[in-house]
């Protein structure tokens, strides 16, 4: 608690705190003035978009650090418990118009701007993204964080500040290049340097004996230091004043451990090694999904680790001073097992730092610590090779092999000598490569785990974590994921935003997401469905447009836009919709030309990154480049087909795509998605879906209704059996003739094809691409019919707006924190 003495003063310095900036028109317009001026430092005469761009962010984060400061105040003096999220990854991509939308003030600076003579969207579209982060494990931080503070959540996000987010894809010749991303060359006003927040972190060395007042611990004597300094992410609630913590911590060389290479006079040498510090921060890894055992990911894993524990322990000092009270005010949330050395480093500091035994440790480190797993197979699990360990955290492992001891110990007191059940559940995995388990760590030290959908869950009981889940069923929790609808309609589809509030009589839901299902009642008005084509109309020119710019292809607005946007992977089967592409334009160009008027006009877009090292999904992306080739030029079939691939994906281009999208395709392989939370992106902007019943489209399907949807494919329980059958199944014709297409060479790239076409051919097919194709296509023509009923499709679309607020990260995050971290809303008052 904070002394009588301190709370007065913090009493009195709040009440003082009264006074914010203005934000009417003038003062707005003199704020940002002031900034040109003294902080981007040009004249308020002579200014361009880039320039009042920066000066607008900072006048917008000076208002935000206002309620920051008062947040921070306010939890300080409330001291409630906490909820601490560990990410290696968070994608937040653009926060100028999120941060003005959630701040309640966009309209007025839109007007002051204007009265500047410049045009916020112009101005707005000069942020580059901060993509700290791969794919859809990163957005669900970023959206998870919004609704943390909205809901009004005591709750701090900590990650990694990385130099070099994920790298941007640059496509020459249909074939994929990665540049780097260094985003922070034009400074990143969104930040705020905490150079007096730093905390030492320690790699390598030695752990010795030390026997002191008659107790005996380890010492770790560490064979190199470095710094980590916090920059603090301040991320504001809609609709609140609370304005939380996104802490992310940058390595920077140690003055403590570098006096020795000064003293042996080798200062050129000393100063060199000393830049090396930085390189633990400077890049994210582009790789979504495997695990090579690289010790530099295993140094960011523990850097960002230590320094957010070494925080946790010190804030909670600053007020208590007995560890059992721990549990009660912190809860430490463990995004996938990236951030898992958390719980050692816990352990580590509690016994070897605080002096607390070891069971007492033990037992509070089992109440704080939740895990999130968002794996589906076992093969994705991460694996932490144990000589890498021995070497860059020699205590750890000591930890790591106590903590593994006692667990199998009680474990055989449980199941008995069963030694096969015994050496899957142990941490350690022997074997060619000895390996820590970082999934069995978690599940061992958490009291919760959680999966990302129903589903997701299920299959972690049945096969991944079957074991754990026989041993300790109450620990096996799921909470579907879900998205901001802040950023994911307010922002992102201004329009339709404006259009749901207007119907609904009230703007309510843009925190209450739930008040959307009332548009059910309207989907059938005649008025409503003239006003909702409309948004999507101009929605879908804004595309169209784009579209033009980027790549010169003139796209008709009659067509459906029919769009799959997500990283490139074998499981989430582009593969499929390409193919699928090729049979609609070997229809078109088989038809007779009578017929051809009844065929419905597609724009197909599809965009991802390919992870740099993944041959398969680089191919995937040269075949839609070819593919397109031939049909874009094809004058006979004009604009009854075009293929468009989008370069560079990102949360803005996401943006810009989905607001415009008729159609969205979610073709994973059933029982390969964890969740998904593209599709409920594209819901919640009215988009039908075509998918498969994997994932949360489970869970989407119960909520809108199967026949607002268009279904297709193995179902997750058909899976299995189908890869039993294997070599046995029967070969689709239609399938066979476009896949012989791509390896005759009607594309071109034949040799370079030939082992892309291997991955589907009967007997190797792992993702069932052929044995799904008949389905999809059905599925396909069920969107064309009902596509051609414009009436009825604009029906479905206000549907799938209306029952998309099951799928806002406001539910998951209340959902987290009542029955997963036990925390309650602090909200700092007006
Ligand atoms: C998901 C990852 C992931 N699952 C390793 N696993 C990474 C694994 O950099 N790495 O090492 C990064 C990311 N990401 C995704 O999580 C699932 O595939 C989706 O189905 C799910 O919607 C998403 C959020 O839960």
């Amino acid at each position: 608690m904070v002394s009588g003495e301190q709370g007065a003063k913090a009493e009195r310095m709040f009440a003082l705190m009264d006074r914010f900036l203005k934000n009417d028109p003038i003062s707005l317009q003199k704020d940002i003035l002031d900034h040109v001026e003294y902080t981007v430092a040009r004249s308020r005469f002579n200014f361009d978009d880039f320039e009042a761009y920066q000066a607008l962010s900072h006048s917008v984060r000076d208002r935000l650090i206002e309620r920051w400061h008062d947040t921070q105040l306010y939890f300080k003096r409330k001291d409630p418990k906490r909820v601490y999220f560990l990410s290696l990854e968070f994608l937040m991509g653009r926060s100028l118009s999120n941060s003005v939308i959630n701040l309640g003030i966009r309209d007025q600076y839109a007007d002051a701007l204007g009265q500047l003579g410049f045009e916020y969207e112009v101005v707005a579209e000069q942020e580059g993204d901060a993509a700290l982060g791969n794919g859809g494990l990163a957005r669900l931080s970023a959206c998870q964080m919004d609704s943390l503070a909205t809901l009004d959540y005591p709750a701090w996000g900590y990650g990694l500040r990385y130099q070099y987010g994920l790298f941007r894809q640059v496509i020459l010749d249909g074939f994929q290049h990665e540049q780097p991303d260094y985003w922070l060359n034009f400074g990143n006003p969104w930040e705020i340097e905490r150079i007096h927040v730093t905390y030492p972190v320690k790699f390598y060395g030695t752990v010795e004996d030390e026997t002191l007042n008659g107790g005996k611990y380890k010492v770790w004597i560490p064979g190199e230091m470095v710094e980590a300094v916090a920059y603090d992410n301040p991320i504001p609630g809609y609709g609140t004043r609370n304005t939380i913590t996104l802490r992310l911590w940058a390595a920077k060389p140690s003055d403590q451990y570098d006096i020795e290479s000064y003293n042996t006079g080798d200062y050129i040498n000393a100063v060199v090694n000393r830049q090396k510090a930085e390189t633990i921060s400077s890049v994210l890894y582009p790789d979504d999904r495997s695990y090579q055992g690289k010790e530099l990911r295993l140094k960011q894993q523990y850097f960002f680790v230590s320094a957010s524990v070494q925080d946790i322990i010190r804030r909670f000092k600053d007020a208590h001073s007995n560890f059992d009270e721990f549990p009660e005010k912190v809860a430490l949330q463990l995004n996938d097992t990236h951030p898992s050395l958390a719980i050692v480093e816990v352990m580590r500091i509690l016994v070897d730092e605080e002096h607390l035994d070891w069971n007492r440790a033990s037992d509070i480190v089992g109440k704080i610590f939740s895990f999130t797993s968002h794996t589906v197979i076992a093969e994705g699990l991460e694996k932490i090779p144990v000589d890498l360990l021995a070497s860059l955290l020699p205590r750890h492992l000591q930890i790591i092999y106590s903590i593994n001891f006692k667990f199998v110990e009680e474990l055989k007191k449980k199941i008995g000598l069963d030694y096969n059940r015994l050496s899957r559940m142990s941490i350690i995995e022997e074997g060619a490569v000895k390996s820590i388990r970082s999934a069995n760590l978690s599940i061992v030290c958490s009291h919760t785990v959680n999966g990302v959908s129903r589903v997701h869950l299920e299959l972690l009981k049945a096969n991944v974590f079957k074991d754990f889940y026989e041993l300790w069923p109450e620990k096996f929790q799921f909470k579907t994921n879900g998205v901001t609808q802040r950023r994911w309609i307010v922002v992102s589809n201004p329009s339709l935003s404006a259009l749901i509030s207007k119907w609904l009589g009230t703007e309510a839901w843009i925190r209450d997401v739930e008040l959307l299902t009332g548009l059910r009642e309207y989907a059938a008005d005649s008025f409503l469905q003239h006003e909702w084509k409309m948004v999507r109309k101009v929605n879908k020119m804004r595309l169209a447009e784009y579209i033009e710019a980027m790549s010169g292809l003139k796209v008709s607005l009659d067509a459906m836009f029919d769009v799959q946007i997500k990283r490139i992977h074998e499981y989430k089967r582009q593969l499929l919709n390409i193919l699928g592409i090729i049979h609609r334009y070997d229809c078109i160009k088989n038809m007779e030309k009578s017929d051809r008027r009844k065929v419905v006009p597609h724009v197909c877009i599809i965009g991802g990154k390919a992870a740099p090292g993944y041959e398969v999904a680089k191919k995937i992306i040269k075949l839609c480049h070819a593919v397109a080739e031939k049909i874009n030029n094809d004058s006979d079939v004009g604009d009854l087909l075009k293929l468009v691939f989008i370069p560079d994906y990102n949360v803005s281009v996401a943006e810009l795509v989905i607001p415009g999208a008729d159609l969205s395709q979610h073709l994973s392989t059933a029982g390969n998605e964890a969740s998904g939370t593209g599709s409920m992106k594209f819901l919640m902007n009215g988009c039908l879906l075509l998918a498969t019943e994997d994932g949360s489209t489970v869970e989407i399907i119960e909520e809108i209704g199967a026949d607002n949807m268009f279904l297709f494919g193995s179902k997750v329980h058909d899976v299995p059996i189908l890869r039993e059958k294997g070599p046995d199944l029967k070969v689709n014709l239609q399938f066979a003739r476009v896949v012989r297409m791509v390896r005759d060479g009607y594309f071109g790239f034949k040799d370079y094809f030939k082992s892309l076409c291997d991955t589907v051919e009967v007997g190797n097919d792992f993702y069932l691409l052929g044995s799904d194709f008949e389905s999809y296509l059905e599925a396909q023509a069920a969107a064309d019919k009902a596509f051609v009923d414009q009436e009825k499709w604009t029906q479905m679309s206000i549907l799938s707006t209306a029952g998309s607020g099951r799928f806002s990260s406001d539910r998951t995050i209340q959902d987290y924190a009542e029955n997963t971290w036990g925390i309650e809303p602090c909200p700092c008052p007006f």
